[in-house]
């Protein structure tokens, strides 16, 4: 083949690139079975029992029984009806929780059986509480959601570096909307790399100091990879102790 260093990537997530198999071990595909299984959100693993996903993937949700978590995925064929996967015991909504654009959207899934680690299925740390000054640099975002407004499922889990954008400038962008301290906001000015439809529940996740910190909920936006319409992200770390007091009592 002529011109390989030339040949343009296909921009996935929106404006992103292919993940290879252990890249981001605690990213899990979310399935619902009924009427027909297939991916409804991305989720992070954050202990061998919990996933901390989105709230709004679940407002067309009857009931937990036709849930699958799947973890140590990259390809969505990868999954057949040999293929393990995890039954959720509980859904656990933020009880403020109304829509994705208001805020709350968060949940925690609890897993009927405990979940095995291993260096391609393992969790995330949540933001430390001492951490909440620090400013991070290095995010991702990623997902098997659309590559463009109407696209489809992909079948290859994608990523794409985010910067953090500030309240202050996210506000500016979205006039009509409150967004809060407990949202946190990422994408260019320019647009071109965002999360998109299916990429919901899914982890904004941050380097700092060589660890990977579970910093956003994929959650909301106007468009995906519009200039001037950063994603916006449910803030983890006003979180921590909800997802604490959820998970040490439920
Ligand atoms: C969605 O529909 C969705 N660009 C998720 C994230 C974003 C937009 C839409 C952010 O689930």
């Amino acid at each position: 083949m002529d011109n390989v260093c030339t040949t343009k990537i296909k921009p996935r997530i929106v404006g992103g690139t292919t993940s290879v198999h252990g890249e981001w071990p605690w990213q899990v595909t979310l399935h619902i079975t009924s009427p027909v299984q297939g991916h409804l959100c991305g989720g992070s693993i954050i202990g061998n029992q919990w996933i901390l996903t989105a709230a709004h993937c679940f407002s067309g949700v009857e009931t937990s029984e036709n849930l699958r978590v799947y973890g140590d995925i990259v390809n969505q064929s990868e999954i057949n009806e040999d293929t393990a996967f995890f039954r959720v015991q509980e859904i656990i909504i933020h009880d403020q929780y109304k829509m994705a654009e208001t805020g709350y959207d968060i949940a925690l899934l609890k897993l009927e059986s405990a979940m095995n680690y291993t260096d391609s299925q393992r969790p995330i740390c949540l933001p430390s509480k001492g951490d909440r000054n620090v400013l991070y640099t290095e995010c991702w975002v990623t997902g098997w959601g659309y590559t463009r407004p109407r696209g489809e499922i992909q079948n290859t889990l994608q990523k794409a570096k985010v910067p953090l954008v500030s309240n202050e400038e996210c506000q500016t962008r979205y006039r009509k909307h409150k967004i809060t301290n407990k949202m946190i906001c990422a994408g260019y000015k320019e647009g071109g790399k965002d999360a998109c439809k299916g990429d919901s529940g899914g982890p904004l996740s941050c380097k700092h100091s060589g660890v990977w910190h579970l910093v956003g909920i994929t959650s909301w936006g106007e468009g995906c990879g519009q200039k001037e319409r950063p994603g916006v992200y449910t803030n983890v770390a006003k979180y921590v102790d909800w997802i604490l007091e959820k998970t040490q009592t439920a």
